[in-house]
């Protein structure tokens, strides 16, 4: 069986500042994704982000189809379950949710997935998956059994983003959820900048340039927007300027 080369490649530019857009199969059409597409080829956009907590629609397939025949922006999963596997995408975020105790999404849908990436020429970002509790109960804790971490306690998310980089995960996700009522906060985002040297994402919740701007400033690499540009695929455009005026100024002091 030809085995591919699965370690991880750097999807990150170290030291630049990254945009992922989350498409979520179940608020997508045809049209909405190819508007999305389009507004991309303008406004820079690092990576698609294709997934969802619960997908009730049978359309990812399609989506990523369409993703891979007019765009050349990267399409990563960012799946809920071992059955959101589609070769048909780039890469995967392995989420290993580290600020839960639910042993299926530490490890029990990676022994299922294994065999599958393996097989596959999926691209394996092995990342640590950190819910944060914004405010009210998300469809991603509910549907993972598990308990977001504390919004105040930037303290133990800094001890759990050390302990997934401690066990070898590449990569840290702190997520408010999806449509989260107030972003992860810049005292948590800064205290897992501090304590680990892992590229850090984060998203839910991220509806403003200044909302996006609090996350960078605090040590995100890439932030992921998903329910904003669905509702208002504007925001594409400004939030991708904003990224790129880091990177602009980043370039300026080298
Ligand atoms: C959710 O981080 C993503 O898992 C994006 O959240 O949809 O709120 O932008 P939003």
């Amino acid at each position: 069986m030809p085995f591919n080369n699965h370690s991880p490649k750097q999807p990150f530019n170290p030291g630049r500042k990254h945009l992922a857009v989350l498409l979520d199969p179940d608020n997508l059409t045809e049209a909405s994704c190819l508007h999305l597409i389009a507004l991309s080829e303008t406004h820079a956009v690092d990576f698609f982000f294709v997934g969802g907590s619960l997908i009730t629609s049978q359309n990812q397939a399609d989506i990523i189809a369409l993703l891979k025949k007019h765009s050349h922006v990267p399409v990563i999963l960012f799946p809920s379950s071992s059955q959101h596997i589609d070769t048909q995408a780039d890469g995967i975020l392995l989420l290993s949710l580290i600020s839960g105790r639910n042993p299926e999404f530490l490890i029990g849908h990676h022994v299922i997935s294994a065999p599958i990436l393996k097989a596959s020429r999926l691209q394996v970002y092995p990342t640590g998956y950190m819910l944060i509790d914004t405010g009210r109960q998300t469809t991603a804790s509910y549907m993972s059994g598990t308990t977001p971490l504390p919004y105040d306690k930037p303290a133990i998310a800094a001890c759990t983003a050390m302990a997934g980089e401690l066990l070898g995960l590449r990569y840290i996700y702190m997520d408010g959820g999806s449509g989260a009522m107030k972003p992860v906060s810049a005292e948590m985002i800064a205290a897992v900048r501090e304590a680990v040297e892992l590229p850090i994402i984060v998203g839910g919740g991220i509806d403003t340039a200044e909302k996006a701007s609090a996350a960078l400033d605090a040590g995100a690499d890439l932030i992921v927007v998903g329910n904003h540009i669905e509702k208002n695929p504007g925001f594409l455009a400004e939030v991708s300027s904003l990224v790129a005026s880091y990177n602009v100024a980043l370039d300026v002091h080298r």
